[in-house]
């Protein structure tokens, strides 16, 4: 049998061309206005849960109506490249920040509203849902029954009990979102709800959030098919609006917001936190690098206040978590906050 030697008709791989593959000239984004809310609200329709999530939100609040309340944002949105999806785009977040994170809170006396990516990390569950060491692992088998292995029982009993507390005291609410638009319609709806708690209301923005996406008008229905439009797949995407100082300024005027600013280059880190807080003007931005996000970070304030929060190399090898050490400096501020107002 003869084997076809042939040469591909059209090139397939392109080669030195890494500048140029992402086109990045677009001008940076203004803060959104009035007028790109409405614009974008009007024009991206809100996910039909949408009613029945901010009933369930309502009526924890009620019962929380004089509690300290955080709206913890975790895990990553995705971008949709077609209507009925099959392919999106995603990003690295587990959500590992946000769920310790509410766990943290919880300890602090928080009631937790945790808007989470769709089966990213949880509170609690997180400790025996990674991926590298699945819940299997904990248990053994005993006399035709399931039990959890002694060497895990101590902990597990601690875990447990904390998130039987947190139930039946009904601190945490999950809410979970997928795509961009419906992380972007949810946070405004929860923010406009949780206006009467005034500055006892705390956003905690640890989602890693789309800077682009396809807009309506522009999406196809179907799936992308591989043939068709030659050998690229071009894609064109809209700068998702900078919402957060609609955050600060209109959805929750007196509530303490905190975000947090990601990089990988350590040398602009600090910059592009203190750009993000002079551009939205919200309290506080915790800074980090996707290579250290889990030993270190720093609290950029106002009038150029950088604090790092590191975990000691001794640290690091107890398993200590860095927010163990960043919620009590958080829940601190936002007391002072809560003071001032
Ligand atoms: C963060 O920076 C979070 O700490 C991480 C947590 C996403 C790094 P993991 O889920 O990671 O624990 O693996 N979140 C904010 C990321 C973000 O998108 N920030 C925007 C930005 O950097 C501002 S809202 O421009």
């Amino acid at each position: 049998m003869e084997l076809n030697r042939q040469p591909p008709p059209t090139r397939r791989f392109s080669t030195g061309e890494r500048e140029n593959a992402i086109d990045r000239t677009v001008p940076v984004l203004p803060p959104a206005l009035e007028f790109d809310e409405h614009n974008y609200f009007d024009h991206n329709a809100p996910p039909e849960y949408l009613d029945g999530m901010t009933k369930q939100v309502q009526k924890f609040l009620d019962f929380h109506k004089h509690n300290r309340v955080v709206l913890v944002t975790s895990g990553g949105t995705t971008v949709p490249l077609e209507n009925q999806t099959v392919r999106f785009i995603d990003n690295f977040s587990a959500g590992t920040r946000g769920a310790t994170s509410a766990e943290y809170f919880l300890e602090q006396g928080y009631a937790v509203l945790f808007l989470h990516r769709q089966f990213s990390l949880l509170p609690y569950s997180r400790h025996y849902s990674h991926s590298t060491h699945c819940f299997l692992d904990y248990m053994d088998e005993r006399d035709g029954s399931v039990v959890v292995d002694p060497k895990y029982q101590e902990e597990m009993l601690s875990v447990l009990r904390k998130y039987q507390a947190a139930r039946t005291k009904n601190l945490l609410l999950l809410l979970p979102f997928t795509t961009i638009n419906q992380y972007l319609h949810t946070l405004r709806a929860i923010s406009v709800i949780m206006q009467p708690l005034e500055s006892r209301a705390l956003f905690y923005l640890a989602a890693a959030v789309s800077d682009f996406f396809i807009p309506p008008s522009r999406i196809p229905e179907h799936k992308i098919q591989s043939k068709g439009g030659g050998n690229k797949l071009v894609m064109d995407l809209d700068p998702v609006p900078k919402f957060l100082n609609r955050l600060v300024e209109k959805w929750a005027p007196s509530a303490m917001i905190i975000s947090f600013k990601l990089e990988t280059d350590p040398t602009i880190l600090i910059f592009k936190a203190e750009q993000a807080l002079e551009r939205y003007s919200h309290q506080l931005v915790i800074g980090n690098l996707l290579q250290t996000r889990k030993t270190e970070v720093v609290f950029v304030g106002p009038g150029q206040n950088h604090d790092w929060l590191r975990l000691s190399d001794e640290q690091q090898a107890d398993g200590i978590e860095i927010e163990c050490m960043i919620i009590p400096a958080v829940v601190k501020l936002h007391s002072q906050w809560i003071n001032r107002r």
